[in-house]
Parts: structure tokens; sequence; C-alpha cells
């Protein structure tokens, strides 16, 4: 496939060494830090490619991963480098990327326009919005038209990475419920598409006009579409759906997914000298010093920050 005028400039990496790069990116340490300046370098260029990232999102089995490899595969016949990255937020629980291992995406080793890829934290210490956002950095700067950011809609740990994204997708299941979950997670109002998946399954369709009465009342009301990702319809016209919808003011772009990063840092910075100071001692010290009146609390969490 030949190259597009406008990925000119990405840093083409093969999607080997942009595996390795986000490995790096989810232990954390200084070779991390250098690819990601690397990867802003050339972001901040001027021929800098522009990646659509879509954040999909949703309760546990709905079908998210079915879907996204349907929309994948659809994209990719179509010529667009597209990237999947699968966020499990109980993965610092579960010890591996459970949900990486049901992504139903098959890798081709000759074929750098298709990257999967699961993301864990696996006891690093990094923030898993952290890694996400580094990586989802490191993919755009490798040159992606589309990158879907998988991850299971569990709350906050969720929006977080819901932020990276420059649209939302929603994806329920026909059964009833769902949607008071995805409510009461703050999701429905975060979306800026909903799908009913498993349109196959009795009750879809209730669900989807349960969703469409239910967002009328709203402003801006998403669009709520109907797919079975296991028999491949509607996903055509989720796609077309997904490539025509306008961005949100405030939402996603570039500059959200350094801030995500840029804050993640300055987190794990934090968190790196509290954790130095702990081991030295210096904490003990500090605390004896504020509980006998002899120094302000406020000043020792600058001494700690500076
Ligand atoms: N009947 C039917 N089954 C589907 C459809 N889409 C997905 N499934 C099935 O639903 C199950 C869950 O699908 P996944 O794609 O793993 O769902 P998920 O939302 O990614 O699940 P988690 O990552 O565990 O939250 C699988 O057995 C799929 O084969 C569909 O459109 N119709
Ligand atoms: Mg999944």
């Amino acid at each position: 496939m030949s190259d597009a005028p406008s990925r000119r400039g990405a840093v083409r990496r093969s999607t080997r060494e942009l595996a390795q790069a986000i490995s790096s990116v989810e232990r954390g340490g200084s070779n991390a830090d250098s690819l990601i300046e690397e990867a802003l370098a050339q972001l901040a260029s001027s021929d800098a490619h522009v990646t659509r990232v879509i954040g999909v999102t949703g309760p546990p089995g709905a079908g998210k991963s079915t879907l996204v490899g349907a929309l994948a595969e659809l994209a990719r016949a179509e010529g667009r480098r597209v990237a999947i990255l699968a966020v499990d937020p109980t993965s610092a629980l579960t010890g591996g990327a459970l949900l990486g291992d049901r992504v139903r995406v098959e890798e081709r080793p000759n074929d750098d326009g298709r990257f999967m890829r699961s993301i864990a934290t696996r006891g690093s210490g990094r923030s898993l919005s952290h890694a996400a956002a580094a990586a989802s950095l490191l993919i755009e700067a490798a040159g992606f038209d589309l990158l879907f950011i998988e991850t299971v809609g569990a709350g906050q740990a969720d929006l977080g990475i819901v932020r990276l994204a420059d649209l939302v997708l929603l994806v329920e299941g026909p059964e009833g419920g769902d949607e008071v979950q995805a409510m009461k997670a703050g999701l429905l109002e975060a979306a800026d598409l909903v799908v009913v998946n498993k349109g196959d399954r009795p009750g879809a369709d209730r669900a989807v006009e349960r969703l469409r009465s239910g967002l009328a009342l709203g402003a801006d009301a998403p669009e709520v579409l109907l797919t079975s990702a296991t028999d491949g319809s509607g996903v055509t016209e989720l796609l077309r759906a997904l490539d025509a919808a306008a961005l949100r003011p405030g939402r996603g772009g570039r500059v959200r997914r350094v801030a995500a990063h840029l804050a993640a840092a300055v987190e794990a910075r934090a968190a790196e000298r509290l954790h130095a100071a702990e081991s030295d001692g210096r904490l003990e010290d500090m605390a004896r010093g504020i509980a006998g009146g002899s120094r302000s609390l406020n000043g020792a969490v600058d001494e700690l920050l500076r």
C-alpha cells in the first residue's frame, strides 16, 4: 500500500517496533520518556498525520471487541491504517490483560496497516490512563488513520480513558438494564454515538426505541444505531456515522491527549518523589516535625515536590 502524502512525516515504525515502544511505555523509565519525546516532536511537525481516535465503551459482553474488529476490518479493506488499543481497568486485579485475550482481530505480521495491542499496567506503578495516553501518542506518530480504544464500561477509570478519544461510541446489549448502568456511570452523557449491538437478538429494537426516547430529552442527543457485529449488519452504516460525526468542542484532539499524558507524567513523578522520601526516611522525619509543631505541612509538601 502506498503512502498517502498526509502521512509523510510519520515515524514509520514496523508494527513490531511500535509494540516494543508501547511495552517500554508500560514499564516506564527513561527509555519510555525519550520514545514519547520523539513521538511528540514528530507530531509537532507541520506535516504530522492526524489520527481519528474513537473510544469504545459499554457494559461487559455487549460485543465491543467483536464490533471494533468488524469496523477495523472494514476500514482496513478501504485502505486505511487501523489500530486497536484494548484497555482493561480490571487487569491490575486479575494480573493480566484478560480483555486482550478476547480481542477479536487477527494480527497479520505482513500488514503494517493493522495494529492491535492490549494495555495493562502489570504493577509498573504507572496508571492505566498514563499508559493509554502514551500509547495513543505513539500510535498517532506512527501514522495510523484510525485508532479504536476499547475499554470496559466500569466507571471512573473508564471515563479517564474516554477523554483521550475524539469521539465516544457507547455499545449496549439488547437486554434491558444496561442503559441504566450506562446512565449511572455517566457514559451516556459522554457518548457521541450509541449503538445497540446483537441486533439479531430479541429485544434489540425495543432497546433502540428506549434509548432514543430517553436521549431525546437532552440537547445534542447522540444518534442511536443498531448493529449485529457477528453477522456484520449495520457495521458499514456505523463506520460511516463515525467518519461523519463532527467533533464536539472541547473533546479529544491531540492537545487533549498530550494534556492527559502530561497530567499522568506529573502524577508519576510526584509518586516517585514520595516513594524516594519514604525509602530514605525523609517522610518520617518530616512527619515527626509536623507532629511536633516544628514545621508546616505545606512546607513539607513543597519540599517533597521540589
Ligand atoms: N448474537 C450476537 N452475539 C454477539 C454479537 N456481537 C458479539 N457477540 C458475542 O457476544 C460475546 C461477547 O462479545 P465481545 O465482543 O467479547 O464483547 P465485549 O463487549 O468486548 O466484552 P468484554 O471485553 O468482556 O467487556 C461473544 O461471544 C460474541 O461472539 C452480535 O452482534 N450478535
Ligand atoms: Mg472486549
